[in-house]
């Protein structure tokens, strides 16, 4: 087979050369890291044009910067976006772009789960600046029909949702937001480009904490937005420059373009533990219950096969015991860390109530299907039978 210059790439190619040619940059294999604030302009007149949006260039890091621009770039490649925009935190992300399309009197409908400071962020920010937000179980497309009317600005979701690996099917309810005239919002975190491409499904906007999977290291924190070219220079120039000065650093963008080049290999990994981890936890008598896309007893396991390519490394799981088993089990563990954050090569495991959950009161927990007994475990990049050791033991059974 001959290489085909014409021919699409594949998402592993893209993501290790997208965007860079090394003749253009003293024949580097690797991007250069663009450690610099400023840009000199080669005269006053240019630096002018450049301000009055006339000419094409780099100003300043808070606008743009060589190193994070092809970062930005490759990411729209694998999400199938025209462009993107990397913020300092995923919460840079979605505040960014929440601010850049929100006026007072709009309101948002979203799902009822999401992870904690989105909701916080909802609740205790938005709200404060006269946006309505409205909670829908989006699991089921027919309730946004019933909620939706022309002040909705935006449908916003997770799929799956953190913690609890509820499903949103993508292209139903963005045809019925676009006939409201709402735009589409998906976070994409939990699935990542290589599982899930929202945009082509028929999202607007994909937001990420690149913190999880796109890093990969847990070495980091950091966010993305994409979505069409027009929409993103909005959100550079008004959400990022004047709203939240939540910029990517060049050497944090340096090294998500690391995580980037194994992404690939590392989701195929979580995916193929995490569905051997997921039927193993399934199988054992002391755990009551287990959330993850991949198995048959998921209720939306025919969406899943649908609208992903993989099930990733998150589960979601409870024990006969409740909150007090989940909590020893938790500690009883030796390799598995118990850390929030996802999406890492070491397995986090942690309890979404007391934790990346605790913005949101008892009461809302229950209503938005949080339960206190609730464990969520990342299914890192470890061998899976000491993965399945390791939980065995803390389960206190010895079959594996
Ligand atoms: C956690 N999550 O769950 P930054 N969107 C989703 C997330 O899970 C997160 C963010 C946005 C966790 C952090 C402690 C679906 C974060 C926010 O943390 O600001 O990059 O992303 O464990």
């Amino acid at each position: 087979m001959a290489f085909d210059a014409n021919r699409p790439l594949g998402p592993a190619t893209r993501a290790i050369h997208h965007g860079y040619d090394p003749a253009e940059n003293g024949n580097a294999l690797t991007p250069p890291l663009h450690l610099t604030s400023t840009f000199a302009f080669p005269d006053a007149e240019t630096g002018g044009a450049l301000f009055a949006g006339e000419a094409e260039g780099h100003i300043y890091s808070r606008i743009s910067n060589p190193t994070v621009a092809l970062l930005e770039s490759r990411i729209a490649s694998l999400e199938g976006a025209e462009a993107g925009l990397a913020t300092a935190s995923g919460m840079g992300a979605i505040s960014s772009l929440m601010w850049t399309l929100l006026k007072p009197g709009d309101e948002i409908i979203t799902d009822k789960t999401l992870y904690g400071c989105t909701f916080a962020f909802m609740r205790d920010g938005l709200s404060r600046f006269g946006i309505k937000i409205t909670h829908v179980d989006l699991r089921e497309p027919a309730n946004l029909a019933n909620a939706i009317s022309g002040q909705t600005r935006i449908v916003y979701f997770e799929t799956p949702a953190n913690p609890n690996m509820r499903l949103v099917d993508i292209a139903a309810v963005s045809r019925m937001a676009h006939a409201a005239g709402a735009l589409v919002v998906v976070d994409n975190t939990y699935a990542s480009p290589l599982i899930t491409r929202p945009i082509e499904l028929g999202a607007d906007f994909v937001v990420h904490s690149a913190t999880k999977y796109l890093g990969g290291h847990g070495d980091l924190v950091a966010g993305i937005v994409l979505g069409k070219a027009g929409a993103i220079k909005q959100v550079r120039m008004i959400g990022v420059k004047d709203m939240t000065g939540s910029v990517m650093a060049p050497f944090n963008a340096m090294l998500v373009m690391r995580g980037l080049k194994t992404l690939q290999l590392r989701m195929a990994r979580h995916c193929e533990t995490g569905m051997r981890v997921a039927e193993w936890l399934e199988a054992q008598p002391g755990v009551e219950a287990v959330y993850y896309p991949g198995l048959k007893s998921h209720p939306q396991h025919d969406l899943a096969r649908r609208q992903m390519a993989g099930f990733g490394g998150m589960i979601a799981l409870e024990l006969k015991g409740g909150y007090a088993a989940g909590l020893a089990m938790m500690n009883r563990l030796q390799m598995i860390r118990r850390a929030v954050s996802l999406g890492d090569a070491e397995s986090l495991i942690q309890h979404p109530a007391s934790m990346t959950h605790s913005t949101y009161s008892p009461d809302e927990r229950l209503a938005h299907g949080i339960s206190d007994g609730l464990v969520r475990l990342s299914v890192g990049l470890e061998d899976a039978e000491d993965i399945l050791a390791d939980l065995a033991d803390a389960l206190g059974t010895n079959e594996r």
